[in-house]
Formats: structure tokens, sequence, C-alpha cells
């Protein structure tokens, strides 16, 4: 029988294969025998009180409370958002709690200077002949109290144009606090509330918007003041990146606060002259996920690869620990690691897993702490074997680090070159009304192996830069870009003549990494900014949005707001919502009317792309009109 390749990734197929002679399992074995549900599949299935489970079919076309295919449909896709929205945004919140202990003369310190002041201006927060970190003190209470204030609304960063604000306020979906938009739909979806597939999805807006441009933001913001703002810098990336005679730790999960701590640790002399004492070379840090997008943006940390590879970094077998925090982490890395030298220590005690060492990462003692973790990986070394051991020699180099402030001063540095002043879109939004870039597109999100490995997202992108549409990137679309090197600067072969042409003059990659997965406010910062510079609406902009792999709830969250943020989507995996007619009206067609984008779902990557590129010239068409 012919063997499926399952993987556009030349290092992940090998260690597929290693897998198979091991005789351990991973993902893409469990996907062969796993067969969905179909009830689960179309959002069908309501199990929100026990007198169910309850399921549609012809015969049982309402459940016993008398909920309908929409109904339980929209309520299982609002569930779906509010998981997103919590992860997202409880990130965001223990961010501004680290900031909110940073100090002189502690571990977490202010770095990112101007970047707190704008911050403390835009709050009120008094900056006048105080010291810094009683100015960072109150910005992080402030922040805090954003998620859980019990009046008024959510405060929107300056990057917002107020003609999408005012769509929102017309639907009545400007979230008042983070929490409450997700205990809300908590509430909304209890048996006996909502039960109107309208209502149900407008509530799930408000929640996303809250994510977007609430949590997620401020979880952006506060990391850069925390660890500063990224520039672009060097990197590589794919499992080639792990090191044959290095203590290799792969650092997975989401929160900067642990990753940087672990990047400090292994950076002391103590720890480098222990390493060596056990007979490694070094110790070498190696990213996964978005965790890898954190480090790799500051400090240039090799990324190891994305989400489907996590369990394939061990079966190198030459990965002494796995350091993970939370989100998007496999419960089967425990049993995995059992059969291999690797230690898999969680941090987190909101990620706990059965059979994992775990330490818990106090954030009081934060450096002390990673640097305990750090010795459990190099005390592993000794444990390697030497006969299990296999490092795929594929890697790729890349440029990463471009937050907005690096874009703008990137495209400003050339074009203004003379004059010494802080950096406007204008550069930027006139590259895109002249039209030699014919628009911007997003490409975000996960992996799923309902997809072949990295090929949504990269078909997506090649087909994207040839003719001339600009790709910004953040989450494991980010990492498959890298491998595939498209994130270096030499990529611009691949783009259409203009593309190309500004990435030579402003020398830039023609694929912008942006970050993790909460930095996707780093892209409405920049679509924000733009819009206003051109006093347009976002949805007027021809830019789209994609998650060719998405797989999580925080996707489906993601989704929601980039669309109610006037941002056509298009899904290559479709959500559990095909049971319910009304809902899938909604989503695919009547967005568009309420907030000016849709959903599209389209499996086939190039066949998006065309259909982006599509409604990217409808949007010029309307852009020439008024200018
Ligand atoms: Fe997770 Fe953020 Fe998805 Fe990757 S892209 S699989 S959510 S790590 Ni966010
Ligand atoms: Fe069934 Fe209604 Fe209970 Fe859902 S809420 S399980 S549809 S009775």
């Amino acid at each position: 029988m012919e063997e499926k390749v399952l993987s556009i990734d030349s290092a992940t197929n090998e260690l597929i294969k290693k897998a198979k002679e091991d005789g351990v399992e991973t993902i893409f074995d469990r996907k062969e025998n796993m067969k969905p549900c179909p009830m689960g599949e179309k959002g069908i299935c309501c199990r929100i009180c026990a007198m169910g489970p309850c399921r549609i079919t012809p015969k049982t076309p309402r459940g016993l409370c008398g909920a309908t295919a929409d109904v339980i449909v929209s309520r299982n896709f609002a569930r779906m958002v509010a998981g997103g929205a919590a992860a997202h945004s409880d990130h965001g919140r223990d961010i501004a709690h680290v900031l909110h202990m940073a100090s002189k003369d502690g571990n977490y310190k202010v770095t990112d200077e101007v970047k707190l002041m704008e911050l403390a201006k835009r709050w009120k927060i008094e900056t006048e002949d105080r010291d810094v970190y009683d100015i960072a003190h109150e910005v992080a209470e402030f922040a805090l109290n954003e998620f859980g204030k019990p009046f008024g609304t959510l405060e929107f960063p300056p990057s917002l144009p107020e003609q999408r604000e005012k769509v929102w306020k017309d639907l009545n979906v400007v979230p008042r606090s983070i929490d409450r938009e997700v205990v809300t739909i908590m509430h909304s979806t209890h048996v006996g509330c909502t039960a109107d597939a309208d209502s149900m999805l407008n509530i799930s807006m408000r929640t996303a918007i809250s994510d977007g441009w609430g949590g997620s933001y401020i979880a952006t913001e506060l990391s850069d003041i925390l660890f500063g703002t990224p520039v672009p810098r060097e990197t590589e990336a794919n499992l080639g990146v792990l090191e044959e005679n290095q203590v290799n730790i792969i650092l997975h999960g989401h929160e900067p606060s642990l990753s940087e701590m672990i990047v400090l640790a292994a950076e002391d002399p103590e720890l480098l002259a222990l390493a060596k004492e056990v007979g490694a070379d070094g110790i070498n840090l190696a990213g996964m996920c978005c965790t890898a997008n954190e480090v790799t943006m500051r400090h240039g940390v090799k990324i190891a690869g994305n989400f489907a590879q996590q369990e394939l970094a061990i079966l190198t077998g030459a990965v002494e620990a796995v350091i993970v925090d939370v989100q998007c982490i496999f419960p089967a890395l425990a049993p995995l690691a059992d059969c291999y030298h690797t230690k898999f220590i969680t941090t987190s005690p909101k990620a706990r897993i059965t059979g994992a060492t775990h330490i818990e990462f106090d954030e009081e003692k934060a450096l002390e702490s990673a640097k305990q973790i750090v010795k459990e990986a190099i005390f592993n070394f000794k444990n390697r074997k030497k006969e299990k051991v296999f490092i795929p020699q594929t890697k790729s180099h890349a440029v990463v680090g471009y937050s907005t402030k690096a874009i703008i001063n990137q495209l400003d540095k050339v074009v203004n070159s003379h004059i010494d002043i802080a950096g406007t879109v204008k550069p930027l939004a006139d590259c895109i009304t002249s039209g030699v870039l014919r628009g911007a597109a997003g490409i975000v999100g996960c992996n799923n192996p309902k997809v072949k490995h990295d090929y949504g997202h990269i078909e997506m992108i090649k087909e994207l830069i040839k003719n001339d549409v600009i790709v910004v990137t953040t989450g494991c679309a980010a990492q498959a870009a890298a491998k595939a090197g498209l994130l270096s600067k030499d990529a611009r072969k691949l783009a259409g003549k203009g593309l190309a042409t500004v990435c030579e003059l402003v020398d830039i990659p023609p694929v912008l990494h942006m970050g993790s997965c909460v930095d996707i406010s780093r892209i409405l910062e920049l679509v924000g900014l733009v819009a206003k510079h051109l006093n347009v609406d976002i949805s007027e902009l021809p830019v789209v949005g994609a998650a060719p792999e998405w797989m999580s709830e925080k996707a489906v969250s993601i989704g929601t707001y980039v669309v109610a943020s006037g941002i056509d989507t298009w899904l290559g995996v479709a959500p559990p919502v095909t049971g319910g007619p009304r809902v899938l009206e909604i989503l695919t067609s009547e967005m568009e009317n309420m907030v000016g984008a849709k959903f599209f779902v389209e499996p086939d990557p190039v066949k998006a792309a065309h259909q982006m590129i599509e409604r990217i010239e409808q949007k010029r068409k309307g852009l020439e009109e008024k200018f």
C-alpha cells in the first residue's frame, strides 16, 4: 500500500516514519482511527442540560425543551467563542498581574518605557514626576479593571476608527468588560435562556470583540512594555534547529512571563557551566506554538515547529525537556515522553496534565523558578540514548519580529529617510492606494489534521504574494511560513512585481511575522491605523483574513472579531455550524449587512486565495471611487 504523505514538511514526514519504527503513536495515527461524530460536526448535539443530550434528526427536529437546530448550533458556537475569548483574555490578565509586580530590582522590569507612557497617557494616568514603576503599576491596575469593571464600556485603543465604533454601537455589540462578556455567553446559553440564533450571534460578536480589542490587545501591549516591542531579527525554523551536542529544551505554550525567564535562565553562567559539567556543549532553546513566536520575536530564539509537530520534537530523542504553560499542549506528550528520556514539565495550575512532571512556576520568584526548571533539563542530558536520536537536517532561515511599530518604521525609514519624525502609516497606505500592493492578507491559526500539515497555509500564502498581496502572519501559520522559507527576504522572488519591488526597496520579506495569536491585535492595530489615515472604515480596505488550518476555540473567537472588525475571513475547515441553516446564513451572508464582512469556507487554499483576491479587487474599486 502506498504511504500517505501527511505533511508538506519533510522533517515532519521523516519523524512520522520514525514513530512507526519506534512503535509509538502520534496525532497522525490517532486521526486515522477517529471517526468524528456526524452530529457534533454539524453542531446539532446539545448537552446543555441533563434532560438531553438531545440530537436533531428528521424525526426529532427539536430538543426536549423545544430548542431548534439553529438554537442548539448558535449556542454551541457561542460557547466556542467564550472558550477562546476566555483563554486569550486570561492570558492578558496574567501579563497584567506580572506588570503589576514589576520592579526596578525584580525579575520583571519595564523594558519599553515609551509604550508604557503612551498607554498611561491614553488611560489618563498621571506620568509627570512619577517613578516609572508607580506608573506601570497603575497602568496594570487600569488594565485589570478592564476585565471586570461594573460600569461603562471597554476602553478602545486609538487605532479603532470611529466609523467602526459607530457600527458596533448601532448593533449594540460594544463590550462592557472582558470577563463580563464571557460570563454573559455562559449565562445566555444556560438552559432556558437565549433561544434565538440572531441574538446569540450578536452576543458572540460582542464577546469576540472584547477579546480582540480588549484581552488580546492588552496581552500584546503589556507584553511589549515588559519584554520589549519586537524589532526585526533573524532566526531559523524547523526541527533541524535541535543540536546534537547541547541540552535541548522545547518551550511550548503561550505566555511570555514564563518563557522570558527560561530564556534568562538558559543564559545564566552557572547553568551553562552545569551543562558543560554533564558533557553538553551548551543549552539550546527552541520554541513551539505561540511561545515560539513570543521568544523568537524578542530574542531570535529558534523555532522548533508548529502545533502538529509537538510530539515529533520528543520523537527526535534529542530533547531533554519540554516546558509548557497553557493552551495547545497535547496530553499525549505525557505517555510519549515516557517512551524517550524527555522530561515533560507542566508549570501552570491552569494546565496540569496527568503523567507530567509538575513544577509550578512562581512569578514572585520567577528567575529562581525558571532556573530550577532548566536544571531538570540539564540533569536529564545524561539519560539521552544515542541510538534513539534522530534530528532531521531540515531548517529554514527567517526574519521575524514585525510589530506594528517595526513595520511603520521600516517603511518610513526608506520613504522619509531625511526626515526625523515619528513614523506614520502614510507610506504603507500609499503603497495600497496606488495599487503597487493590491492589498493585504492576514494568514493565521493552527494546524488541523483535517488538512495536510502546513499545506493550507503555504499554498494560500504563495498564491497571494504571487498576486501582489502582502501577507502578515501569526501563530502556527507564521511558523509554517518560517519553515517554508517564506519569511526570508529571498522569498521576494516568489512575489509579484509590485510586492517584490516594495520588498526590495524596504528590505522586508513578502510575508511579515507579527507574532503569536494574541498578537493578532497587532494586525488590528495596523489595519485600524491605515483606515484612520485614509479616513475610511476598516471594511473599505482591500484587506482579508484567513485561517486555513484552524482548530481551536480561540480561532473561533478570532475569526468572529476579525469579521466583526470588517475583514472578510476564509476558513479552511468548516466550523460545526452546518446543521443550523439560519446560523450559516448569518455567518456566511447576512453579517455583511451588519458589519461589512462575512465568513467564507473553502478547503482548497488556492481557490480560497483567488476568492480573496477577487474581494480585494472589489474593495479597491470602492476605494478608487473615493480617492
Ligand atoms: Fe494553538 Fe497559539 Fe492554534 Fe497554534 S495557532 S495551535 S491556537 S498555538 Ni494560535
Ligand atoms: Fe435538550 Fe434543551 Fe437540554 Fe439542550 S437544553 S439538552 S436541547 S432539553
